[in-house]
Order: C-alpha cells, then sequence, then structure tokens
C-alpha cells in the first residue's frame, strides 16, 4: 500500500483528511501515534516533527491538514 497516514483518531484534522481520502476512494494504512511525544520515534524520523496528520506517498512526506489536502487533491 503505498500511501500511510500518521494520525490520532480522534484529531479532527486527522479526520478531515480520512475524509478526502475516503471521498477519492484511495486506500490507505493508517498508523495510529503514541500520545507520548517520546514515544513518537517513527513520526520524526520520517518527517521531522512531533505533529500529525503526516500522510506518505512513497518517497513524498507532506505534514498539515492544508498541505496533504492540497496535494492529494492535485495528485488524485
Ligand atoms: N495545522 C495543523 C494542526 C495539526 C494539529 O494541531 N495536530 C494535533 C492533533 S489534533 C497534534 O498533532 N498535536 C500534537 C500533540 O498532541 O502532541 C494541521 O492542520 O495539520
Amino acid at each position: 500500500m503505498a500511501l500511510k497516514l500518521y494520525q490520532f483518531e480522534n484529531c479532527p484534522y486527522c479526520t478531515k483528511v480520512r475524509g478526502v481520502l475516503g471521498e477519492k476512494g484511495l486506500e490507505y494504512e493508517k498508523i495510529e501515534v503514541p500520545l507520548d511525544r517520546e514515544e513518537r520515534t517513527e513520526l520524526i524520523e520520517i518527517s521531522g516533527q512531533i505533529m500529525v496528520p503526516v500522510l506518505v506517498d512513497g518517497e513524498t512526506v507532506i505534514a498539515d491538514s492544508a498541505k496533504i489536502i492540497d496535494y492529494l487533491s492535485e495528485k488524485y
């Protein structure tokens, strides 16, 4: 699966991104990020920051829901 979404299930920004992924019928893997910031090693390694949502599409890594939605709108 190419698309991965690092997220919190209850984050409104993540919900917004999941909505767009759903509308577009895109398959993606959801990765629930630990609530403990010190445990977010994978997220930090990938994106260089601690916030969600983060979308990974192959080599492309995007943080921030608005940027992710712009990206999805342009690419898919
Ligand atoms: N401007 C960002 C805001 C994202 C945001 O505030 N995410 C929160 C969760 S809803 C977060 O990651 N907070 C860091 C934390 O809880 O440690 C976006 O639109 O994606």
